[in-house]
């Protein structure tokens, strides 16, 4: 066993994006490119040496090799202790609860999140602060900064170490701990939810569920907290082991995606209640009988509702929003009288507002929810909350649903994805509608009226930081808006997102389908964006 220095060349494409560095497999297997990356944490996070890591994944392929190799670099590069979960799997929210608890200095969390596993799809890696969240983009630029003039990496030679069994190992001068990766986020949920509360509505007998886990990292703490702690049946979770794959799709938990979990929310023996969450576990979608609850009416409905929920009984601080989010907990949080804040795509804006204090609960459209509890979004949590709230209002989740459009109004929402189209015609797309923004407001597009059009900046108000082009916002009068942006996680060709919201208060009209509600906001988003003409596109890849 002895560290060893490789020599290596800079790649140059390091750049972490949305939540961290995506690309295939194949990429991350070609010589040095994981190796690259990981040193670079290294080099420019001075506390893990003589620290402790927290170091984890969501168990897709090449989950196992690449923790065996940041072992090693860890190691080499001073680390005094690293916690690891069994079997190289922590769920990104498991992994951001046990960075805060065990006070450690920073996490490595391997995932694609949503995007599919396996020899030929998507790895990821990303580096979390101790508050235990994702990095902000002072420190992954710096990361990337130093990707650009790496010249060699440090590595400990020695043979791979046993990952499945719990307890302690050595490398080198390294103390390994193999970890429970579900016993200490348990735990944290207990803290924040009714558990015998939820556990009664289950045993009442008229309450049934189904949990998907899309054969992703949230099998084992699904069935740990509700089929063994809170009682629910044998069965309620479903494609509950993690594969390396995930069962060959796709660990999206949308409509599209989770289809097998719809079926169980419809005809004549449907469930009261379901959820599935994604490939690393932050995500999740809810359900309930015949009724499907989008991400952002999830958020504000949790924010009406805090005062229910043991953890918020105490009351919220505030309530922030991804940008593209719909308005739906703006309308809440000023009848309540909480600041609100938008911020920028991806969870990592969120981190400052937590830690200042200034909110409770975050989300982002993209089925992401969350709270002060972790320093991610967290997908069983969201469910968790759902369950509470349902054992103590005793109501189906339409209900809870529509008393809310009632009193706040419904913001009807539709999101739709353009993926892999060429990377130069996406640019030229967003190039041209920001050329026409100045233009847009006052006119009126098929009988809607432009109130506002802008490429969104935010400035951090804690730390004052600034970031620029976070996508383009053309909002009408009534509170409709249109919202278009370049992902920031795709690792192929530009994905080009367009995010529709149409705001109607009048509880007459608020039993529309989606799509019937929608169609006047998509010609215009069509027409305004020339997606056809600059993208060949005639339709979107997703919809949701
Ligand atoms: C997407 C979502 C964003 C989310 C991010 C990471 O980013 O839009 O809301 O925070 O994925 O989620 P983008 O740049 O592709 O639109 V996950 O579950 O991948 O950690
Ligand atoms: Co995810």
């Amino acid at each position: 066993m002895k560290n060893v220095t490789i020599k290596t060349q800079p790649y140059d494409d390091q750049r972490p994006g949305t939540s961290g560095l995506r690309k295939k497999v194949k990429v991350f297997q070609t010589p040095h490119y994981l190796e690259n990356f990981v040193q670079a944490i290294f080099d420019t996070q001075s506390d893990l040496k003589g620290g402790t890591l927290v170091l984890g994944g969501d168990g897709r392929y090449y989950n196992r090799d690449a923790i065996q190799i940041i072992l090693r670099i860890a190691a080499a590069n001073g680390v005094s202790r690293v916690l690891v979960g069994c079997g190289g799997l922590l769920s990104t929210p498991a992994a951001s609860c046990i960075i805060r608890k065990y006070k450690t200095d920073g996490g490595i969390i391997l995932s694609a999140s949503h995007n599919p596993g396996g020899p030929d799809e998507d790895f990821g890696i990303k580096f979390n602060t101790p508050n235990g969240g994702p990095a902000p983009e002072a420190v992954t630029e710096a990361i990337y900064r130093r990707t650009k003039e790496i010249a060699e990496y440090r590595i400990l030679e020695t043979p791979p170490i046993d990952l499945d069994t719990l307890g302690e190992t050595r490398l080198g001068e390294t103390r390994v701990e193999i970890i429970d990766s579900v016993k200490d986020y348990a735990d944290l949920m207990m803290e924040l939810f009714d558990f015998n509360r939820i556990r009664m509505l289950f045993e009442s007998g008229v309450f049934t569920m189904r949990f998907d886990a899309m054969h992703a990292v949230t099998g084992p703490y699904a069935t740990e907290i509700l089929e063994v702690r809170l009682g629910a049946a044998p069965g309620t979770v479903i494609n509950g082991t993690p594969s390396t794959d995930f069962g060959g799709g796709h660990p999206d938990p949308n409509l599209v995606h989770a289809h097998q979990l719809v079926e169980f929310t419809q005809g004549a023996n449907a469930v009261n209640f379901a959820a599935a969450s994604d490939g690393d576990g932050d995500r999740n979608m809810i359900l309930g009988r015949n009724f499907f609850v989008t991400p952002s009416d999830s958020l504000a409905v949790m924010v009406a509702n805090a005062h229910l929920i043991k953890g918020y009984s105490a009351g919220i601080n505030g309530v922030a929003r991804s940008m593209p989010t719909s308005q739906a907990a703006d309308r809440v949080a000023e009848k309540l009288g909480l600041p609100c804040f938008e911020t920028p795509t991806g969870w990592k804006f969120f981190g400052n507002l937590l830690d200042d204090r200034k909110i409770t609960l975050c989300g982002e459209e993209s089925f992401g929810t969350g709270s002060d509890h972790i320093r991610e979004k967290d997908g069983l949590w969201a469910v968790l909350f759902w369950l509470n709230m349902l054992a103590v209002k005793q109501q189906s989740v339409e209900k809870i649903v529509t008393d809310h459009w009632k009193a706040f109004g419904r913001n009807y929402y539709t999101r739709y994805d353009y993926e892999a189209i060429d990377k130069a015609d996406a640019e030229a797309l967003m190039d041209s509608l920001r050329e026409k923004l100045a233009q847009l407001p006052g006119q009126t597009l098929d009988g809607y009226s432009v109130e506002y059009a802008d490429d969104f900046a935010y400035t951090d108000p804690v730390d004052g930081s600034r970031s620029e082009r976070q996508g383009i916002r053309v909002g009408f009068a009534g509170g409709s808006r249109i919202v278009f942006r370049l992902s920031g996680t795709g690792t192929e060709g530009a994905t080009l997102r367009v995010y529709l919201e149409a705001y109607e208060s009048d509880p007459s009209k608020q039993m529309q389908a989606t799509e019937a509600a929608m169609t006047d906001l998509v010609d215009i988003a069509l027409k305004l964006a020339e997606i056809e003409q600059r993208t060949g596109r005639t339709k979107p890849s997703v919809i949701t």
